[in-house]
């Protein structure tokens, strides 16, 4: 931004007159440069001129967009190799349109509703509003609707004014966190494959642009934020390419002004039994083989004390993967140097290498072999027939752990005996037992998934470290919440059981802001509004989550016994949850059924005990989302929810039945019922008056912050359709944009003749 004063004097005056001349209908300037609001909001000579000229380049926007919006007819992307299903006669055409809006169906069922979004998933259409919430279909191919044109377009309108968009989403939570100075989150649900990430990819993209701060290469490191961490925690699966195999919560930092000026990741239950194991089909995280075809190419292997023959058992393929499909992939080499350069962005340095070490580290860990031994006296003793493993360092070295350093070579005698023997104290006395093979090949995984959960913590909190504000401003954020979406494959375990229950929080989560408060709150204000009835999914959560007797206490109290085995799991479950979402399959031996919000799936207690005992015990782990769920519930929420059109990731196949089931257990008719009926935006009369008393009185007024004064707010702004309650005015959820907008405009002028008083403009 250059100097305010000097951007103010190039500014045309033709446009302050223009401006200054409509403004006069309006209340007297000067009063309003009195208020407070402006004072406080906008007192500082610094964030005026940034403001104005936001304003500047919003009017410039609105006169090109009107142009633009003629013009642009855009053909998706045509790439090469993955996207080569594109179908390019398509042409997106952006116009609005009143079919954006589930809510304005004339006819309101399942039936129309899927003919709706199935007609505009074929023009490519993917995003579809349902009141205030966003509706986004995964199109399976690259759109061209995402560039910086877009992000401008997007940028502080009327939602109307553009067809639905995921940036509309991402300026909704900021322009709501400026106005108000509010915190804002933003919910992305759906299952695997839905499309939940890119969302957050884009929501980040749109919210940095819309930050524009000085500091351009803060926003880099931002932007290269979710690419790093999800080389640590996404992971192919069989649904998924790219799946999220933790939860993440991103909040972006602001200034009051609104520029962008740190960030912090929070991370939730990262799936670190993929370290060690994965399921058919399945791979481990991206990093390792990005890491290892990385050296290889940069001839390290050795360097880090890796094989070159063949890839280490953790990447290796069980499933029929060779040295060759790993080394020769030019997608790994070119995601090791991309993870390189966000390492750099970021700010990290030579702890790069230490990182790089570690991820060797753990490949070599996988490596080492155990062979029983059998005496005279012990027929179930360990030990390491490839010393070679630990003794020419594979693992240790690599740790830093070298056997002709004396204090290391203690460290390598100790992990070698970690390893094959283990300890217990019985009344006061240690005794050291030795390891069967199996015991000790469990302990070296789990020093594996140690190291890796490990890693990846400190990954994030460095991450925050550098992205943190150094400006000593006390700011808002807008909060992004992208976690791994529900599962549902032909053998489930423990890992399934904790991803769908956290999909489980999120729903009742969006059952409580959308469906619960509003009707509690009719009730509570006696407005007459008619109810509408959806799926409550807090039962199914309580068989979960009560204390003693829930699942996951079950689970817990299960684990704390030395004899429990996965049959006398299953039993104490059968036994305890009497619920009707619980069943036992007769036919289907140490298995359990649950009637998920989103479906059936069946569970398979195998390795549930020590995959519970390994993560930290289930309860404190469902703490730990409520934690998040709970900061987001100070934010103001806005909701995204992700569909996917059908299970081939095929571009322009929209499979009817596959959506509906999505749309019945996401409540979606419900939620077009309640914000065609309902209020979504109840606010108290004091907070009402004193929030938009400028758009009826005059600045220095300061009217009563009475039930009268809020209608006579309403009315002055031509509002319709909103109801009073006892302490609250009821609004729809487009009253509030219309509010917000008169708002702007009016703040606008205010700052233009400000700047005009003060002789900027002359
Ligand atoms: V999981 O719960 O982490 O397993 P997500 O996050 O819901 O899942 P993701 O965002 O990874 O799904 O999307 C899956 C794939 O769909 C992506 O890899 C893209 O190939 C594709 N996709 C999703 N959204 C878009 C989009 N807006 N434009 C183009 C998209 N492709
Ligand atoms: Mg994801």
């Amino acid at each position: 931004l250059r100097n305010p004063e000097e951007w103010c004097r190039s500014f045309s005056h033709f446009i302050a007159q223009c401006l200054i001349k409509d403004f006069e209908t309006r209340p007297s300037v000067t009063h309003l440069l009195e208020h407070p609001f402006i004072k406080q909001a906008h007192g500082k000579e610094m964030a005026l001129g940034q403001q104005l000229s936001t304003l500047i380049c919003e009017q410039q926007d609105l006169g090109c967009k009107l142009k633009t919006k003629e013009r642009i007819s855009t053909p998706p992307e045509s790439n090469s190799g993955e996207h080569e299903r594109i179908n390019t006669r398509k042409t997106l055409i952006i116009e609005t349109s009143p079919d954006d809006d589930l809510v304005n169906l004339e006819f309101l069922d399942e039936e129309t509703i899927i003919k709706h979004l199935s007609k505009r998933y074929d023009e490519l259409q993917i995003y579809t509003y349902v009141g205030d919430i966003l509706i986004a279909l995964n199109p399976f191919q690259t759109l061209s609707i995402y560039s910086p044109q877009f992000s401008k377009l997007y940028h502080g309108v009327k939602r109307a004014d553009n067809p639905p968009h995921i940036f509309a989403t991402a300026d909704a939570a900021y322009q709501g966190m400026v106005t108000f100075c509010k915190d804002q989150c933003i919910i992305i649900s759906g299952e695997s494959g839905a499309g939940k990430t890119e969302s957050a990819h884009l929501i980040v993209q749109h919210l940095t642009f819309l930050g524009k701060a000085n500091n351009r290469t803060l926003r880099e490191k931002i932007l290269q934020v979710n690419p790093l961490v999800e080389a640590f925690g996404n992971a192919c699966t069989a649904i998924n390419d790219n799946s999220s195999r933790f939860g993440k919560y991103l909040e972006m930092k602001f200034t009051p002004t609104g520029a962008v000026m740190g960030a912090k990741i929070s991370e939730y239950l990262l799936e670190k039994s993929r370290v060690i194991k994965q399921a058919t089909g399945e791979k481990n995280f991206h990093i390792f083989y990005y890491v290892y075809a990385g050296l290889y190419h940069q001839e390290k292997l050795k360097k880090y004390r890796l094989p070159d023959k063949k890839p280490p058992r953790y990447i290796e393929n069980q499933h029929g993967k060779v040295m060759q499909d790993i080394v020769s992939s030019k997608l790994y080499k070119e995601q090791f140097d991309a993870i390189q350069d966000c390492f750099r962005i970021i700010g990290f340095t030579d702890e790069v290498n230490s990182v790089y070490r570690i991820l060797c580290a753990i490949l070599n860990t996988g490596n080492i072999e155990f062979t029983a031994i059998t005496s005279q006296h012990q027929t179930d003793k360990s030990e390491v027939p490839n010393v070679e493993a630990l003794e020419n360092g594979n693992c240790t070295s690599v740790l830093r752990i070298d056997r002709n350093i004396p204090i290391s070579w203690f460290i390598y005698t100790e992990l070698t005996e970690a390893l094959t023997s283990h300890c217990v104290v019985t009344r006061g006395e240690t005794i050291i037992r030795t390891n069967t093979v199996d015991k000790a090949t469990d302990v070296r995984d789990a020093m594996s998934k140690a190291l890796y959960g490990r890693l990846f913590s400190w990954i994030v909190n460095r991450i925050n470290a550098l992205l943190q504000p150094d400006m000593n401003i006390c700011g808002m954020n807008v909060g992004i919440l992208d976690i791994f979406g529900f599962e549902n494959f032909k053998k489930n375990s423990f890992e399934q059981l904790c991803i769908n229950i956290a999909n489980e929080q999120i729903q009742f989560y969006f059952n409580q802001h959308i469906f619960a408060l509003e009707q509690m709150e009719y009730q509570s204000e006696g407005v007459d509004a008619s109810l509408v009835e959806y799926e409550d999914n807090r039962p199914i959560l309580d068989m979960f989550l009560q204390k003693p007797m829930g699942l996951l206490s079950l689970l817990d109290e299960e684990s704390r016994f030395p004899q429990a085995t996965d049959q006398t799991l299953v039993d104490k479950f059968e036994d305890n949850l009497r619920y009707k979402y619980f069943w036992r399959p007769k036919r289907v031996e140490l298995c359990f059924g649950i009637q998920h919000y989103a479906g059936k799936v069946l569970y398979n207690v195998n390795g549930f005990l020590e995959k519970n005992r390994d993560t930290l015990p289930a309860d404190i782990v469902v703490y730990s989302l409520m934690d998040l769920l709970s900061k987001m519930v100070v934010g103001q929420p806005h909701f995204v929810r992700c569909i996917k059109p059908n299970d081939d990731r095929q571009a322009l196949c929209f499979f009817k039945e596959r959506v509906m089931v999505q749309l019945r257990y996401t409540g979606i008719l419900e939620t077009v019922n309640i914000r065609c009926q309902g209020y979504s935006h109840r606010i108290l009369f004091e907070e009402f008056v004193n929030r938009y008393y400028y758009l009826a009185f005059r600045a220095h007024q300061m009217p009563d912050t009475s039930k009268e004064n809020a209608v006579a707010i309403l009315e002055r702004a031509k509002l319709e359709n909103w109801v009073l309650g006892k302490t609250k005015v009821f609004l729809k959820y487009y009253h509030v944009e219309q509010l917000n907008l008169l708002l702007r405009e009016l703040i606008a002028r205010v700052m233009v003749m400000q700047a005009y008083t003060k002789g900027w403009l002359g």
